[in-house]
């Protein structure tokens, strides 16, 4: 064995977990991890971001769509105050992730010494591990455990801190073996229980979300959903769980949900609920199901026991993987002989809830989307942040059986244009296509610069309304008339785009979305369309007068 910088030693641990990218921004505290990865920059790619919390998003996104953790690295203080963002959505969304983040020597801190922060207090009640590696020769016992922390049970954020005297000191160390996530599986007891609840079901319905899906899971669920006939509801933000044409699928739980879904998970008499937690989102802010105790029969199953019973206490509570509970179920003795309507009844509401209505304005969304649902091939991935323009996709995109949604389960803006990234650096020979409003795409849109840099070829669409859409939303229902801190004055996107090498146009209605589109397929290279809608165009369902009228009615109504 020979001496080793820190610097080196983690490298090597990364490269012993089979890390393949690495995202980041530099900084003088880590230089030791940098000149490591120099050496070894065909097995670990370091993608250089703009910002950190580009750089946390896109390891966010990494950990969706691989199940091994994000890796991200940033400066001290204000490099890890930017990448809170990312830690934060890896937190909500149920995603591995491991931040490294510079730190001030050992010999040092506590003086708050130069861009010193605390990250175990900073990051205590977001991470679910926040740690400082005070010694080089403890750096394999680190990785080792913030990998398995990170993917195991509920996924989730580590932090891990690097003090400079650390990475710069030379130890003797071996590596640390591959490390996998702890398997989670269900007691056979309560797999009968669970196949004689829905066995009995009159009105039986299935929940899919969370994390911890990978390809075999997914099909196991759609083997079950078959041979058990039952329909198959996938949560805010998860339609890719489930192939959104098939004859079971019953639609999103999410906001803005089908009202007569909504009605069905009310009536079920047994809910199965695989790798949901039932988050805020998922259950029309905790209305959707009596807390604590649904009137429905709950089978819960997720692969972090703590979930369990944490707002809705189950029937059932079983603590599985997907894969391992839907691998080991009985489908046939599940089946719902008794159900009282046949799945695919839940599938036509569905169909009814996603055929495109009126939309005032030349540019009409919801033909669009209808028109990239049936254009772009079936491995596509689609990414996007928060705000209404989001609606058209989950609403009128059909999210196939594979993973293909890159949206945030936190709510968080800005995310559909990192996530793209990595989506297009993973995988360069499929389509992406990143879905942003004029909002959120300036939350990131410096990492138009990452894009041009790494020649990713995605196509940037921007939903440009000139406002903060989804909170104007909310003031015209509360407080009708007194627009409020929401107006944008834009840039012209598409010439941003082109300042930033990339191709840019601008679209002005529906018509001409389709020949932009297969143009900036055709540049090969970044791309973004610049889609200015009527601001009538507010939601799905109403226009903006019609939401302002709703509000004044309201306030009439209370005698305000
Ligand atoms: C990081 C972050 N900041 C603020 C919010 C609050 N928020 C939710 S949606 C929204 C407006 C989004 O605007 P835009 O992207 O233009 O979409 P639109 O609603 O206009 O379609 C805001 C400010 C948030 N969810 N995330
Ligand atoms: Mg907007």
């Amino acid at each position: 064995m020979s001496l080793r910088t820190g610097g080196e030693i983690l490298v090597a641990n990364l490269l012993a977990q089979r890390a393949t990218h690495a995202f980041g921004v530099p900084g003088e505290s880590y230089l030791p991890v940098l000149d490591a990865l120099h050496d070894v920059a065909d097995r670990l790619r370091f993608v250089i971001c703009r910002q950190e919390g580009g750089a946390a998003y896109m390891a966010e996104a990494f950990g969706k769509l691989t199940g091994r953790p994000g890796l991200v690295f940033v400066t001290r203080g204000p490099g890890a105050s930017n990448a809170a963002v990312g830690i934060h959505t890896a937190a909500q969304d149920s995603t591995p992730l491991i931040a490294f983040v510079g730190q001030v020597g050992t010999d040092t801190v506590d003086r708050e010494s130069f861009q010193e922060i605390d990250y175990r207090r900073m990051y205590g009640s977001v991470a679910k591990w926040a740690a400082q590696i005070d010694r080089a020769e403890r750096i394999p016992e680190y990785v080792a455990h913030a990998y398995r922390i990170a993917m195991s049970g509920r996924p989730g954020p580590v932090v891990l801190a690097l003090p400079e005297d650390m990475l710069t000191s030379r130890v003797e160390t071996d590596d640390v073996p591959y490390v996998e996530a702890v398997a989670a599986a269900p007691p056979a007891a309560e797999l009968r229980a669970a196949e004689e609840r829905l066995r009995n079901a009159t009105r039986p319905l299935v929940i899919v979300g969370g994390s911890r899906w990978d390809a075999g899971a997914r099909e196991a669920l759609r083997r079950f959903a078959e041979s058990a006939r039952l329909p198959v509801a996938t949560a805010f933000r998860h339609q890719d769980l489930f192939d959104n044409r098939h004859p079971n699928y019953a639609g999103d739980v999410g906001i803005g949900i089908n009202p007569q879904l909504a009605s069905r998970i009310r009536d079920a008499d047994v809910l199965l609920v695989i790798g949901e937690r039932l988050g805020e989102r998922t259950t029309s802010g905790y209305a959707l199901l009596n807390v604590p105790v649904p009137r429905q029969a709950l089978i819960h199953v997720h692969p972090g026991a703590e979930e369990l019973g944490r707002v809705y206490q189950p029937t059932l509570a079983i603590a599985a993987t997907p894969g391992a509970f839907l691998d080991s179920i009985d489908a046939s003795a599940a089946r719902a002989a008794n159900a009282r309507e046949p799945a695919a009844r839940a599938y036509e509401d569905y169909e009814a809830w996603r055929a495109p209505r009126a939309v005032p304005g030349a540019v009409d969304l919801w033909r669009i989307v209808q028109w990239l649902d049936e254009r772009l091939p079936a491995d596509s991935i689609l990414t996007n942040g928060a705000g209404n323009y989001a609606a058209w996709v989950h609403r009128a995109f059909r999210y196939g059986g594979q993973r293909r949604q890159l949206a945030p389960y936190s709510g968080s803006m800005g995310y559909g244009v990192p996530s793209a990234l990595t989506a297009k650096i993973l995988y360069p020979g499929r389509t992406v296509v990143s879905w942003n409003g004029d909002g959120c795409f300036l939350m990131n849109g410096q990492e138009l610069a990452t894009a041009v840099q790494y020649r990713a070829a995605i196509v940037f669409v921007v939903i440009d309304n000139g406002m903060f859409g989804t909170i104007r939303m909310h003031q015209e229902q509360q407080y009708p008339g007194r627009v409020s801190g929401t107006d944008l004055l834009n840039p012209d996107f598409a010439a941003l785009a082109r300042a930033y090498g990339a191709h840019g146009e601008s679209v002005a209605s529906t018509a001409e979305f389709a020949p932009a589109f297969e143009r900036a397929l055709a540049s090969h290279g970044p791309s973004l369309l610049h889609v200015r809608i009527d601001p009538q165009a507010l939601t799905m369902n109403a226009t903006l007068d019609q939401l302002r009228a709703q509000g004044l009615d309201m306030q009439r109504r209370a005698g305000g």
